[in-house]
């Protein structure tokens, strides 16, 4: 059995850099400023996905694919293309129509450095450049490969994924939730992400349905648990670290886990869930512990 690395390991630190930095430089390639009168759309789009940012979705995508021995170049395509998406979401949950959130990331959200319109259009082009990038032959030779991951980035953003989850949450203001149903909230809202960024290694790396499973399954834990910590940060997180005003879940009248279990239970679910996680990875030897010491992190973070 390897031996899963502290959370905050020189070498996650040093993983989640050098995601940092390569997928800056995929999304700044893939989104060049122009002339054009509607450039601004661009401008846009930039501020939206390189302005900061944990890149743990890249991560999971870059660091999966590693274990299949996937061409770098490939799956930094991938990360970015699944970036575009969450990055996309987040211009969109900011909306007055939603969460109406003036900071994100520490600075002005989408909509309030530039306009609601434009915030949205540049959301729509992220989301349709998303599929575009997928799509290219430069992300993967084979046609039957590129259908795939197509295939299960649209199950994991659309109406059983990332948007069924997020309309979930907007009812969740009205209503009131049981832990089942804020679990299940939560895996459509952030685990489909996490788990479409994991399979996608495996499916680059054409892996068998075992390790598929196994990566998936890892996914839909950590998923769930960084929501869990999520909702500890929205209470006991300080805004400089979060870059996120603090109580916003409870003012806008949201079951969380925190409301549901109290924060003591909702650490110890997070920590129960970090552990299930990392026992799905038991299937791949010690190249997988950066992934473990990932898991490990996500208890521990502060932002
Ligand atoms: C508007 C279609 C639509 C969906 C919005 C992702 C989402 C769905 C809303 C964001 C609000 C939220 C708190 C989601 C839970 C998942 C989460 C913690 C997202 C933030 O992800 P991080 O922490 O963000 O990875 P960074 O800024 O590091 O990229």
């Amino acid at each position: 059995m390897p031996s899963p690395r502290a959370a905050s390991s020189p070498e996650l630190q040093e993983a989640l850099a050098e995601t940092a930095s390569g997928i800056k430089t995929t999304i700044e390639t893939m989104l060049p400023l122009n002339d054009t009168p509607e450039n601004k759309l661009v401008e846009a789009m930039r501020y939206a996905t390189l302005e900061g940012g944990k890149r743990i979705r890249p991560f999971l995508v870059i660091e999966s694919a590693k274990l299949f021995g996937v061409d770098v170049m490939r799956a930094k395509r991938v990360a970015a293309a699944l970036e575009f998406i969450h990055c996309y979401s987040l211009a969109h949950d900011d909306l007055p129509a939603m969460d109406d959130a003036d900071l994100r990331r520490g600075i002005p959200s989408l909509h309030k450095k530039y306009d609601e319109a434009t915030a949205i259009l540049a959301g729509d082009a992220l989301l349709t450049l998303a599929f575009e990038v997928i799509a290219e032959p430069e992300t993967a030779v084979d046609p039957y490969v590129r259908c795939e991951l197509t295939t299960l980035l649209a199950k994991a953003a659309g109406m059983h994924g990332m948007v069924g989850g997020q309309m979930l949450d907007l009812i969740g203001e009205k209503e009131s939730f049981d832990v089942g149903q804020i679990s299940r909230l939560h895996r459509m809202k952030t685990g489909m992400l996490m788990a479409f960024a994991c399979e996608a290694g495996a499916v680059l790396g054409r892996a068998d349905e075992t390790r598929k499973k196994a990566l998936r399954n890892y996914a839909f834990d950590l998923g769930l648990a960084f929501q869990v910590t999520d909702d500890i940060l929205d209470v006991e997180g300080d805004p400089k670290e979060t870059g996120k005003s603090k109580g916003k879940d409870e003012a806008a009248g949201k079951s969380t886990f925190v409301t549901t279990l109290g924060a003591e239970q909702a650490k110890m679910r997070a920590e129960m869930l970090v552990a299930q996680a990392v026992r799905h990875l038991h299937v791949f030897d010690n190249r997988a512990d950066i992934l473990r010491a990932f898991a490990r992190y996500v208890l521990e973070r502060r932002a």
